[in-house]
């Protein structure tokens, strides 16, 4: 017992108890404060520097003429093998549908996907993926992805659109490797119509 106790109470021992314990929560009350404080910071660190940043790459196209000439004329949309064995599919989302509405991709296989669109801002969402981004006219985008077994993905727009967004939605359908190279044999550009 120190000096400063009041040594006249005989309730003195519980008294410097309780202050202990009282000074040992507000220790962990301090520590919890700057816990969440420091999380609190480095979220908003990693938020403003990732959006002050300019991107990496940025691809434009002119929406108006895009149907005419280059990437995403019709004969060019679909999955393409290239050289490298990768897979490249073009996608164009409009209000309301992507052509082609159903894509046809490889397992096993890096494989790109490319995306625009004409009219207004869409969105990309491949259902059990990773893979969500945006659709901005005057833009491409552009992700990579990969899938390790065959099956169906459901691909809706998940930016509203305009009244018929609800309806708007493609399918993904992963098949064999093997499968898939031997319908790209004859084909220059798949979908699923050629399955
Ligand atoms: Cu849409």
């Amino acid at each position: 017992m120190t000096a400063t106790s009041s040594s006249s109470s005989p309730g003195g021992g519980d008294h410097d108890g309780a202050e202990l314990s009282a000074r040992i929560e507000r220790r962990w009350a301090t520590l919890s404060v700057a816990i969440v404080v420091l999380f609190t910071a480095v979220a908003a660190f990693a938020g403003i520097h990732q959006a002050v940043m300019p991107q990496a790459r940025v691809e434009t196209i002119n929406p108006t003429t895009l149907h005419l000439s280059g990437e995403f004329v019709e004969s060019n949309l679909g999955s393409a093998v290239e050289s490298d064995g990768s897979v490249t599919v073009r996608a164009i989302a409009q209000q309301y549908s992507f052509v082609p509405q159903c894509l046809v991709v490889p397992t096993d296989t890096p494989i790109t996907i490319r995306a625009t669109s004409p009219d207004v801002v869409h969105g990309l969402i491949i259902m059990g993926t990773n893979v969500n981004t945006m659709l901005v006219p005057g833009y491409i985008s552009s992700l990579p992805m990969r899938f390790d077994r065959p099956g169906e993905h459901l691909m809706p727009c998940q930016e509203y659109c305009g009244v018929g967004h609800e309806g708007m939605w493609a399918k993904v359908k992963v098949i064999d490797k093997a499968a898939f190279h031997k319908l790209a044999a004859d084909k220059r550009r798949l979908s699923c119509v050629d399955e």
